[in-house]
């Protein structure tokens, strides 16, 4: 907020504010136009601030994560990767200091006591008191937006933090909406299948589990952003997002032990929430919720969270977002993502030049791809591999172009997209897992995805007639125009 602040980022706004959708409208207003972030400084019914659109451009974005540019991180992650920086000795020797800052950066550090997170320690659970947002008309209810769940790998000791939003059901109990194919899924079913077999999730077996039925979660509630960016991001589930933080900082994350779970938060949260999963209890219905399709995600059944235990600082500020038709500010996560993670993605797939994932797709529904053919079918190949990768699996349309065609570029994307295909021979359709979210499919979880190659066609590829050349001028007529511009009095327009 401070830095926001300082660049004119940040606008306060000092007259009370409801929580139940005005914030929303205000805030969907200016994010429309690309305005700043807002801090809505009296919130009708409670003592808390509320903080939103705080990564809603790519400037704020790169500021979150301390960097001019999301492109000089990707470039500090290709560095990384590149083993040709390391293959003299000399060139060994030189790469050092920055490999063991880069390790030391990693594994997080032990808060120096007091953390500020636990500078009160509520004698009650009350979610009420937290300012947590209506979103849209028919939302289920109130939902908090930005969480940080931290969960713990009962059979690795591994912790997970991904962010899953969690609807208020009452002043002690929230939703806990993990999708299927999410991590903190996945451990909550490790958590239930050592309950099938008898044993405790305190990994002591048969009588002598104490607590068996209940799964430790911790929330952490606004957060260094390079912490909630990390619980966004789609690594995969042996990455360990406080790792993937402490690396984008370029320094360790500090943390601290919970009151009454055994789970590691992060030190500097505004709020921890800290309570379980109770294994035997039945599913509850979650949602609906104006969801980052700009649909309403259906109500459907999940898990209950039950808060034992609020953290907080003296004077936290409570951050929240609020999704809906794009573009939102979870667009900026989402394109941070696809800065970042595109080294990533060119060590598995290195024909890949560049991607975009247009903000209108909400990530998983379209990627376009520009890719360096050498060899037939080579379109079709990356597309399999994005199919298999991450999840880059849920990528409902994948449009691949030649090298020569930057895929941020939408309208000679376009070009080549209408001109470039045959419907029989470039168009691509697949069945697989679809994203949690998607309404369009008959089925949940699964379905049908398409890929079109939009690349020139060789011969090689079966093409049997000569593909034509680009439309260009040639390069001294250019040159003669550039020249004669002034003569020609059309330097405003030419
Ligand atoms: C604002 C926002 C809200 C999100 N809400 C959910 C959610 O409710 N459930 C979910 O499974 N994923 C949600 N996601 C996506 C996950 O955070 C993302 O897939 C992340 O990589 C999951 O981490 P994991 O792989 O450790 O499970 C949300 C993302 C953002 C940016
Ligand atoms: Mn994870």
């Amino acid at each position: 907020m401070r830095a926001l602040e300082k660049r004119g980022l940040l606008r306060r706004i000092s007259v009370p504010v409801n929580r139940d959708l005005e914030i929303a409208e205000i805030y969907d207003r200016v994010v429309k136009k690309g305005g700043p972030a807002l801090l809505f400084e009296r919130v009708e019914g409670s003592a808390f601030p509320v903080l939103i659109n705080a990564f809603g451009s790519m400037e704020r974005m790169a500021l979150a994560l301390g960097t001019e540019s999301l492109d000089d991180i990707a470039a500090r992650i290709a560095g990384l990767l590149d083993l040709s920086n390391y293959s003299s000795l000399g060139d060994k020797i030189r790469a050092v200091p920055t490999l063991a800052k880069t390790a030391l950066s990693l594994f997080p550090i032990r808060s120096p006591l007091p953390a500020p997170c636990k500078e009160v320690i509520e004698s009650v659970v009350d979610l009420d008191a937290i300012p947590v947002l209506k979103c849209w008309p028919g939302d289920g209810g109130r939902f908090f937006t930005l969480p940080i769940v931290i969960t713990k790998d009962p059979e690795t000791g591994r912790q997970n933090m991904g962010m899953y939003r969690l609807q208020v059901f009452d002043s002690k109990t929230t939703g806990m909406h993990w999708h299927l194919h999410k991590d903190g899924r996945a451990i909550y079913d490790k958590y239930r299948a050592l309950r099938g077999r008898g044993e405790g999730t305190d990994g002591k077996s048969g009588d002598e589990a104490d607590g068996g039925t209940r799964m430790p979660v911790a929330v952490a509630l606004g957060c260094d952003p390079a912490i909630i960016y990390a619980a966004t991001a789609p690594l995969p589930d042996f990455v360990d997002e406080a790792m993937f933080a402490g690396f984008l900082r370029g320094s360790p994350i500090e943390t601290v032990r919970c009151e009454t779970v055994d789970i590691d938060v992060p030190a500097r949260a505004e709020f921890i929430l800290e309570g379980y999963v109770d294994l035997d209890e039945p599913l509850r219905t979650e949602g609906p919720f104006g969801d980052h399709t700009g649909y309403y995600s259906l109500a459907a059944p999940y898990p209950a969270f039950h808060v034992t235990c609020v953290t907080r600082r003296r004077n936290p500020v409570y951050n929240a977002t609020v999704v809906g038709r794009p573009p939102m500010e979870d667009c900026f996560l989402g394109k941070a993502t696809e800065r970042i993670f595109l080294p990533l993605l060119k060590i598995q797939l290195p024909e890949i030049v560049d991607i975009d994932f247009p903000l209108e797709g909400v990530f998983h529904d379209c990627l376009i791809v520009a890719i360096r053919k050498r060899y037939p079918m080579q379109a079709k190949k990356v597309m399999h591999g994005l199919w298999g990768t991450g999840q880059a699996m849920y990528t409902k349309l994948i449009i691949v172009v030649d090298e020569d065609v930057s895929p941020h570029d939408y309208s000679r994307v376009a070009w080549k997209l209408f001109n470039n295909i045959d419907a029989g021979r470039d168009v691509v359709i697949v069945e697989g897992p679809l994203d949690a979210l998607d309404h369009a499919s008959p089925n949940a979880h699964f379905g049908r995805k398409m890929g079109i190659d939009a690349t020139k066609k060789w011969k090689e590829e079966g093409y049997p007639r000569e593909w034509p050349d680009d439309i260009a001028m040639s390069p001294s007529i250019k040159g003669l125009v550039d020249r004669r511009l002034k003569e020609y009095g059309l330097e405003d327009l030419a």
